[in-house]
């Protein structure tokens, strides 16, 4: 009774503006952050009947990841690192969007719904980007805890994929690593190292690496790491937050979509770089030739590294594990086609949003998910860890297959199978290209990818395409795919899908076809068919 006396009278510190309805996205909620505060408190108390219910600690990240330094954003995490069950999702909405009057009648609601004990203790784990909003917007997380008589441990600044460890680690009794930055640290810099070990030896500059660290709390964490990487691995760090703005012209979205170099990074021809997102739970790599034409490789590219890699360790260690790519509708055709008729993988696409991936990859023995976007990981099932594991401790086996499973082993290690993390997924790869002896070059071409192109559409509600087939289909507004069907077949090897975003006020246009010019055209002609048909606003399109 005391706890919703108490809930009452915080909320009013904590109001909700008048009419303002949020729905959670893709992964949380986000906007502007002068609309946050009561989102956030609220979040505090969700997170805290969530830990009673599943009995065991709760995440709460105050990050709006790429979005610009004026939005901010909340992603909730569940007991094992993943992202807020999607069943949770609709009580997240309901506590969002109910008046101030009948917030204690909408947490008694969820209470009564999912039988929830309220005298069992609550403890949640609470993270923050560098946004200038993120430190109050996360006091009203911990006021929410508190509010409902439930523990809260405030990490400060963490990346998102740091805290999904720590949850994931205090959840599991220490078994998947110590619940601590320090002890995150530890776990993937001495897998680094046994991984490395395994590498022919290296110049300073094989080891060399550029980080766009998009001016966010990337930046700051893998400059903490460095020092446990010593001498394996040479760092330089731009767009440290030191000088420019989050997300601006920098960071993995940025070089992803606009398909160039961030602002703020100095470096040669044939350079290995690579850029993390505003809450580093996403990585893209590229370099530059020596014409000085941009070449990316974005997650379908890390996809198959990785799953090339595995596949080859699982050969040679003899073990027979399922493995599988979970991509979405935003994978290149060409990777696509390259891991299911050369590499002859199963592949799985799904909807947008890690939360749909890391499912879809559970159901393998070993399932390596990325979005193109750069976030993404892989997942080995107990199985899987337990055989690997017997077969490390076998004394009767080969060199080879001993060297196979080790290898193996420390490739689970290295890995944050929690979530996509940019740190992570950044060890794993540049373990991966010393042990190959492989440049960037070459990895790049290991298929070619076909010209693409993303676009934002502003609509007056976005809510008026809704999707089918992973998001590859529109099924509303009618006549929009018979479109964006008919625009299609006017190109050669072209492909073209839309969707609302879960992040943004926009919606996303994604084209690709045989050539820049093609995949340019049918992404602007799409656009307008959406600025037609789904009630854009503004200007229209530009070419
Ligand atoms: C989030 C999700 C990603 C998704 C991205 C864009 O990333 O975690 O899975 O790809 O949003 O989503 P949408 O196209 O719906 O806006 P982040 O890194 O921004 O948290």
């Amino acid at each position: 009774m005391a706890h919703f006396e108490e809930v009452c009278k915080q909320s009013d510190l904590h109001p909700k503006p008048a009419g303002l309805v949020l729905q959670y996205g893709t992964a949380g909620f986000r906007t502007s952050a002068n609309k946050l505060d009561h989102i956030m408190f609220r979040m505090g108390l969700l997170a805290t009947l969530r830990s009673k219910k599943t009995k065991a600690t709760i995440g709460v990240m105050v990050t709006a990841s790429h979005n610009p330094e004026e939005d901010n954003g909340v992603k909730l995490i569940d007991p094992l690192g993943e992202m807020l069950t999607s069943s949770w999702e609709d009580y997240a909405t309901q506590l969002a969007n109910t008046d101030q009057n009948e917030l204690v009648k909408t947490l008694k609601d969820i209470i009564e719904k999912e039988a929830i004990d309220m005298s069992q203790e609550a403890n949640v784990y609470v993270g923050k980007d560098t946004r200038s909003s993120s430190s109050s917007l996360s006091q009203a997380v911990l006021d929410g805890v508190k509010a409902l008589g439930g523990h809260s441990k405030d990490y400060g600044l963490v990346t998102t994929p740091q805290l999904h460890y720590m949850v994931c680690c205090q959840n599991t009794r220490g078994k998947y690593g110590e619940a601590t930055v320090e002890g995150y640290y530890r776990k993937l810099s001495q897998a680094f190292s046994q991984l490395a070990k395994n590498a022919s030896n290296r110049t300073d500059d094989q080891k060399h690496l550029s980080v766009d660290g998009a001016n966010g709390i990337g930046a700051i964490k893998v400059r903490e790491m460095e020092s446990h990487l010593k001498n394996h691995m040479q760092l330089s760090v731009f767009n440290d937050g030191s000088r420019g703005k989050l997300n601006h012209q920098c960071g993995a979205d940025f070089v992803k979509v606009q398909q160039t170099l961030p602002r703020g990074i100095k470096i040669n021809p044939g350079d290995r770089c690579c850029s993390f997102d505003g809450d580093a739970d996403r990585i893209v790599y590229y370099y530059t030739d020596s014409q000085g034409d941009f070449h990316l490789l974005d997650g379908d590219k890390i996809a198959t590294l990785i799953s090339t890699f595995l596949k080859e360790l699982l050969n040679e260690a003899g073990l027979d594990l399922k493995i599988a790519v979970v991509q979405t509708a935003y994978a290149n055709g060409s990777s696509t086609h390259y891991l299911e008729n050369t590499m002859k993988v199963i592949v799985k696409c799904t909807k947008t949003g890690v939360k749909h991936l890391h499912h879809a990859a559970q159901e393998f023995d070993i399932g390596v998910y990325f979005e193109a976007n750069g976030h993404g990981t892989v997942l080995f099932s107990d199985g899987a860890e337990e055989k690997i594991q017997q077969l490390a401790n076998d004394t009767n086996i080969n060199d080879e297959r001993k060297k196979a499973a080790f290898l193996l082993q420390n490739t689970i290690n290295i890995i944050n199978q929690t979530v996509g993390d940019a740190i992570s997924d950044m060890l794993l790869i540049e373990a991966i290209l010393a042990i190959k002896g492989m440049t960037v070059q070459q990895w790049d071409a290991i298929y070619s990818d076909l010209p693409n192109r993303q676009l934002k559409v502003k609509v007056s509600d976005r809510r008026v395409i809704d999707t089918t087939d992973s998001e590859r289909r529109a099924v509303t507004p009618a006549g929009l795919q018979e479109a964006i069907d008919d625009l299609v077949k006017k190109y050669e090897k072209a492909r073209s899908f839309v969707r609302p975003s879960g992040t943004e006020d926009v919606v996303r246009v994604y084209a690709e076809a045989d050539t820049q010019e093609s995949a340019d055209a049918l992404a602007h002609e799409v656009s307008l068919a959406v600025y037609g048909l789904a009630g854009g606003v503004g200007d229209e399109p530009k070419p």
